[in-house]
Formats: C-alpha cells, sequence, structure tokens
C-alpha cells in the first residue's frame, strides 16, 4: 500500500514500530526494516554512547531506512538530539512532551520528524512547526499514554491537520490497520505485536506474558503521577494500582518502587518488580514471529480487506 507515509519515509509498507523505551535496540529495528517497514531504536533515557552505538550497528544490519525515538522526559534529550542529527538518521519519532525546540535544527538537517501526538491541539502545533507527520496514540498503547482512544483521536487529528497521520494504539493485525486506514490515517505504528518477535530482544519471560494474555490482563498505572503506564498486570502491577487508589502509596513511594522498573522487566524478567510496559491488544498476541512475517501479514491483511 502506497500512502504518502510510504513516499515519504522512502519504505515498502507504511508501517513503523514503536519506538518502546528498553525494547527497541538495533536487532528488533534493523528486522523492522529489512521487512520493509521503519524500524525504531528507543533513546529513551539511555546514554549517549550506546544511543550511537546502536545506529551504527543498525545501519550494518540494514541499508534500508529505519528512525530513532526521543523520549522528551528523557534528562539528556538534547544530547540525544544532537547525536541523531550527527549520525545522519533520517527518521525521528518523539514522545512524552513538545519537540518544537528542536523542530528547526533537525528540520536543517532534512530528517524526517514524526511526533506522538495525544490530541489535536498538539497535533495543530506539531504541523505548525514542521512536522512531517503526526503519531495520533490513543490510549491503547503500552507504556506512557495519553487519554483519547484511538478511534476517537485518529479521526480528530486527520480533520485537524493536512500533514499525514499514524495511527497508534491497539493495532496488530490487519484488521486494525485498515480500520486505522478507514479513520484517515496513512499509516500505522506498532509496538505490542513486535514485542513477541522473534528478532525482539526483551527476556523470555516478557514475551510469555504478552502471548498469554487475555483481553482483561492489562492495567494503567501512575495516573496519580502525571505519567500514567499501561502494563501487564502482574502482581507487582496490582499492587501499584492498589496502593494508588487506596491512598497507601504516596507518588513519591509510588516513583521510588518504579525507578528502574522497566529494565528490571526487559531485561531481568523480573515479575516481582518489573514493569512489564505492553498495550492493550496484547490479548490477541498470541505467538512469537519474524518480522518479517509479522509486517507483511499484516499489510496483507489491511489491503485485501481495503479493497474488498
Ligand atoms: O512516550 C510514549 N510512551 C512511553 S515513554 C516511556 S518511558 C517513561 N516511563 C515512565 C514514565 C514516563 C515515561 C514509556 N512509554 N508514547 C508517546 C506518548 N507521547 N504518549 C503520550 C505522549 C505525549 C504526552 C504529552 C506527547 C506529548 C505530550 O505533550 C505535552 C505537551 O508538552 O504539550
Amino acid at each position: 500500500m502506497k500512502t504518502r507515509i510510504t513516499e515519504l519515509l522512502g519504505c515498502e509498507y507504511p508501517i513503523i514500530q514503536g519506538g518502546m523505551a528498553w525494547v527497541a535496540e538495533h536487532t528488533l529495528a534493523s528486522a523492522v526494516s529489512n521487512a520493509g517497514g521503519i524500524g525504531l531504536i528507543a533513546g529513551g533515557s539511555a546514554p549517549i554512547d550506546y544511543l550511537r552505538e546502536q545506529i551504527r550497528l543498525c545501519k550494518e544490519k540494514t541499508n534500508k531506512p529505519f528512525g530513532v525515538n526521543i523520549m522528551l522526559m528523557s534528562p539528556n534529550a538534547d544530547d540525544l538530539a544532537q547525536l541523531c542529527i550527527d549520525e545522519g538518521v533520517k527518521v525521528i519519532t518523539t514522545g512524552a512532551g513538545n519537540p518544537g525546540k528542536y523542530m528547526a535544527a533537525w528540520k536543517e538537517a532534512g530528517i524526517k520528524v514524526m511526533p506522538v501526538v495525544p490530541s489535536v491541539a498538539l497535533a495543530r502545533r506539531m504541523e505548525k512547526s514542521g512536522a512531517d507527520a503526526v503519531i495520533a496514540e490513543g490510549t491503547e498503547s503500552g507504556g506512557h499514554i495519553g487519554e483519547n482512544t484511538t478511534m476517537c483521536l485518529v479521526p480528530q487529528v486527520v480533520d485537524a491537520v493536512e500533514i499525514p497521520v499514524i495511527a497508534a494504539g491497539g493495532i496488530a493485525d490487519g484488521r486494525g490497520m485498515a480500520a486505522a486506514f478507514m479513520l484517515g490515517a496513512e499509516g500505522v505504528q506498532i509496538g505490542t505485536r513486535f514485542l513477541a518477535s522473534e528478532e525482539c530482544q526483551i527476556h523470555p519471560t516478557f514475551k510469555e506474558l504478552v502471548i498469554n494474555a487475555k483481553d482483561t490482563d492489562n492495567i494503567v498505572t501512575g495516573r496519580y503521577t502525571g505519567h500514567p503506564c499501561r502494563n501487564i498486570k502482574t502482581k507487582f502491577a496490582k499492587k501499584l494500582a492498589t496502593g494508588e487508589k487506596e491512598g497507601t502509596l504516596s507518588p513519591e513511594e509510588f516513583e521510588q518502587l518504579t525507578v528502574g522498573a522497566l529494565r528490571r522487566a526487559v531485561v531481568d524478567g523480573d515479575v516481582e518488580s518489573g514493569s512489564f510496559l505492553c498495550g492493550a491488544i496484547s490479548g490477541m498476541v498470541n505467538d512469537i514471529k519474524p518480522c518479517a512475517d509479522i509486517v507483511k501479514e499484516i499489510n496483507d491483511g489491511a489491503e485485501k480487506l481495503l479493497k474488498l
């Protein structure tokens, strides 16, 4: 399917892999790019040397376009933003904030910039500041989320801006992609489905939690900290949610318990104290496959439905 997104990014399929912090490293990103989508390396809160190395390793594994996600709450976001320019990164997505202050430098460097937006207002602001596309991300997504759902947010963003819109949140198969296109999206960003890919480097326990999850095994924690996060409903996530609801955990205590929790999930598979960030669609992800199969099945499934 050719859209303004495939044209803008020079990829075969309008499927972008989510820039999942601690998860999206060069093996996954290069596999998605080699499959014809756009792989992303997550800057997260990574040290600058780690991200530089990941970008260089990705270039060794693919000559297709790939990108970097800059998490704007990261204390070293300024350095990571400059590193992308220095390393000749072609595509940047941003999350968890407004990337306005980097826009001029990124555009000057010829980078295609696609901020994640949780609202129409931010989508409009991003278009004005020169974004090439926006990623309208619904609350079904894993990790740090906004309030609006994909079904409600995407068409409103499509109506509000001229630039192409990529839909994210709750999409894991051809039906979801086709639905997003019916709402006016010209591409999809997919995270959770790629957690259960062969190339994804997360701990096997994390993959098992994803493929065994059913529709209700999902929970949002941390609303009272201002940074709500969607996770797999482990005992630890339930403990956080109960503490939040019953007022037995202060926001400060919550923050203390969750510092480093994503790393403990991704690297150690630690179900006692790790946060397994994951989208609400995990109930539909039941097997581990190569990225190439995932990308092709989603694209072909959507294409077939959209031609009906
Ligand atoms: O960023 C994400 N997902 C993430 S980031 C992350 S690391 C983290 N861990 C704990 C707490 C916070 C972050 C894990 N998952 N998705 C993109 C996204 N961006 N979701 C929501 C937003 C967003 C929110 C507000 C984007 C812009 C925004 O703008 C506010 C403003 O300044 O106008």
